[in-house]
This record gives structure tokens, sequence and C-alpha cells, in this order.
């Protein structure tokens, strides 16, 4: 399904914020291996009788050459490398005192808005909208206004890989309807606590980071730098390859909260190969519904989840030989950080262009979901 655009809704401006703590592969890697070699000589007779199975050893040189990533950002890094604990140790906080997940959203968000020379003011919307909310309710949307003392509504929304595009998507239907006329969306992506640090297959995937956006009408913007929306594209389709089961259900159903199964895991090859062609041909048709060629494309802000993934669907899109310019890669330094990839990517790589250059943001992931901005320089 493609939004068309009446004139005149931009993005004014984007602000990113990043952990000051970094986990190299190597650290991740001679933990998670001190942490297996322990768990297998601890049991030694189960794995010899075949009742268990022994605990694969991770490489660093796999990691970098099967994704891309080379270190990632976390929020806190205490307890992660710990082969005693194998998570994150996060300081419990008061009601009272704002939350890790506001305190990352409001980060990001004083940065978007100083880009965009918006004042609290000037916004009467704010969606946080991400892969995970640290509670249910209130919204961390909500806490996030009152931080910023904007007045108007706020809300949070949940679309994994797909959480940032889509919230760009409700906040240009927003300015569309006139529900809103500045909105503030944000994505404060902290997934270190739902990765399972003791599996060699996804220890290495994620990092933290918190990206913000501000998207208003045309007639309202001051920024220098920005770009018109020309349409959105959202496609989804049922699929259980990227799955959490983590949930309020569990303590109704006595299933431990904390198992696997609660944590991200994934068939990380079949993922690979069933959404790379997906992604590529949400992105030509909804070029196409512009009369525009890939060829048109001055830069492609593509979901950061692997980088072969990417030169995948670049391939399927452009063929061989692509410039690495025209698709800007972050996950080597950041990892996946979930929903925001596509928009650190846009984050980092956008002031150059030319007015008139046109450029497309886009997500895909767990869902089946992918979602896509055609965006024009102004
Ligand atoms: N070290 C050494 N060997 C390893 C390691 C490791 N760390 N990990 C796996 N191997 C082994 C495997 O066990 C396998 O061994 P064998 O052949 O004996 O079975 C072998 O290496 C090859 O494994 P794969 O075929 O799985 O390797 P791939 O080349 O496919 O690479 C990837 C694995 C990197 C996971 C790749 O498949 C991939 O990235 N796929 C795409 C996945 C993707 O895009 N997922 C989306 C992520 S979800 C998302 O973006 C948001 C979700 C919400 C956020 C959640 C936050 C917690």
């Amino acid at each position: 399904m493609t939004t068309t655009s009446p004139p005149g809704i931009v993005i004014s401006g984007s602000g990113i914020w990043t952990p000051s703590n970094v986990i190299t592969n190597e650290e991740l890697v001679d933990s998670y291996n001190a942490y297996a070699q322990k768990f297998n000589a601890d049991h030694a007779p189960e794995i010899e009788s075949g009742k268990m199975d022994e605990k694969p050893l991770s490489s660093a040189r796999f990691i970098e050459k099967a994704s891309g990533v080379k270190s990632r950002y976390v929020y806190i890094k205490e307890g992660i490398l710990d082969i005693a604990r194998m998570r994150p140790k996060f300081p419990e906080r008061k009601e009272e005192e704002l939350s890790h997940q506001a305190e990352i959203a409001v980060a990001a968000a004083r940065k978007a808005m100083a880009a965009a020379g918006k004042t609290a003011a000037d916004i009467d919307a704010v969606i946080v909208s991400c892969a995970y909310t640290q509670r249910a309710y209130p919204a961390i949307a909500i806490e996030v206004q009152n931080e910023l003392g904007i007045d108007g509504f706020g809300f949070d929304m949940l679309m994994a890989c797909s959480a940032a595009t889509f919230g760009l998507h409700r906040a240009y239907d927003c300015l569309v309807s006139g529900s809103a006329k500045c909105v503030l969306a944000i994505n404060p992506e902290l997934v270190t606590p739902q990765v399972n640090y003791c599996d060699r297959d996804t220890h290495f995937i994620f990092g933290d980071v918190s990206t913000a956006i501000i998207m208003e009408r045309a007639d309202t913007c001051t920024s220098e730098n920005c770009y018109e929306v020309l349409s959105t594209k959202a496609m989804t389709r049922f699929s259980s390859n990227i799955r959490s089961n983590f949930g309020h259900t569990s303590r109704a159903t006595d299933a431990d909260p904390y198992g696997w199964d609660k944590l991200f895991h994934q068939a990380g090859r079949k993922v690979f190969e069933e959404v790379s062609p997906i992604a590529a041909g949400h992105i030509n048709d909804h070029l196409a519904s512009h009369d525009l060629m890939p060829g048109d494309v001055k830069r492609f802000w593509l979901h950061q989840a692997n980088l072969n993934m990417n030169r995948m669907v670049i391939k399927q899109i452009l063929g061989d030989n692509v410039c690495a310019d025209k698709i800007p890669t972050i996950l080597d330094r950041y990892a996946n950080t979930a929903s925001a990839g596509s928009i650190i990517a846009f984050h980092l790589h956008n002031e150059d262009l030319q007015k008139g250059d046109i450029g497309i943001i886009c997500s895909f992931g767990a869902g089946y979901s992918v979602g896509s901005l055609v965006v024009r320089k102004q």
C-alpha cells in the first residue's frame, strides 16, 4: 500500500544518541568462549552421554565475514561480558525518576529538534516507535512528551525492525490528516537486555542507540537541510523466523519468563534468503509508483542488519558494481540496532545530497515487515 503525498510534508531534522560504551567482536567472543568452555566442563558427563549438546565456540572472523559487524555500542556494558551473568546490569530506577528508555529518547529528540530549529512549543505529537518498550504503561512517549514540555499527544508503537519507518508513516499520516502540525518520532532502541549472550548464533548481532526525526508541513519548515516525503509504502507478511515470546502472559502460563524463546531468536539464513527479494521488490515497486528507476536514486538508506544482505538487496535492484557511497553502511560500528539502523544511515549520510536528489529510507525484517519513504532533497 503506497500513500502519496499532498504537497509539502518534510523531514526537517534528525538526531542520534550513541552510547559511550563499545564492545568489539574480540571482547565479545573471548567472553562467550570462556562461558562456553566452562559450560562444557561443568556438563562434561551429560555431553559425553549425549543428553546435552556441547556449546560450540564463537569466532570474531566468522562474525565479521557473515554479518559485517565489527563492534557495537551498548547502553550498559557491565554484566554483558561477565560469564557468571551474560546480560547487562541496569540499575533499577525509582518511579519518580526518568526511565532509561525515556532518557535516551530525550537525548536524541533534543538533537533532532535543534537540527530542525524547533522548540517544544512547535511540536504537537510524539511517537516512540521501537522493538521493545521497557514497560507497557504509561507510554514512554508520554513520559518523553512531559520531559520535553510538549503539548498535544504521544503514543508508543512496536514494529521490530520496521518500527522507525512505520513510526514515520504514522507521523506522515498525522500531518496529512491535519491531526498534528509537527511530529517528533523517536526510536530509543534498548535491545541488549533481549540478546541471548549464551548463544553463539545471535550474541553478536545487536547494539543500543537512539534516533529521532522531526517531520512537519513544508510551510512551517525553517531548516536549511530538509527532505520532502514524496510517499510512504508499507508491507507485512507473517513469519516466525524472527521471534521473541517475551510478554505479560508468561506469568499466567507459568512459563519461564526468561527462557531462551523469550529472548531474540531467528532462523538467520532463512531470513536472509526470504527477506532480501521481498525488500528488493518492495523498493522497486515504491520507486516505480513515482516513475523512478533505481538508477535515479542518489542514496539508499537501508536497514542495517547484515552487510551481505544489503549487498544482495542492492544487487537485485541495481546489479553489480554499485558505488559504496550509494548505500551507506553503519552496522560495522553500530551492529544491528533494530529499527534505528536506516535512520542512523540517513542521519550520518544525507547532508551532501543536492537539491532535487532522490533518496529512499527502507527497513526490513521481523514480522516480516518492509517500510519505506521516498524523499527528495529541498
Ligand atoms: N561463530 C562461529 N560460527 C558460527 C557463529 C559464530 N558466532 N554463529 C553461527 N556459526 C555457525 C553456524 O552454527 C553454522 O554452523 P553449521 O554450518 O555447522 O551449522 C555456520 O556458522 C553457518 O551459519 P549460518 O548459515 O547461520 O551463517 P550465515 O552466513 O547465514 O550468517 C547471520 C548468520 C549473520 C545471522 C545471517 O544469517 C543473517 O544476518 N541473516 C539475516 C538476519 C536478519 O536480518 N535478521 C533480522 C534481525 S531482526 C531485526 O533486525 C530487529 C528485530 C528486533 C530486535 C531484537 C533485539 C534483541
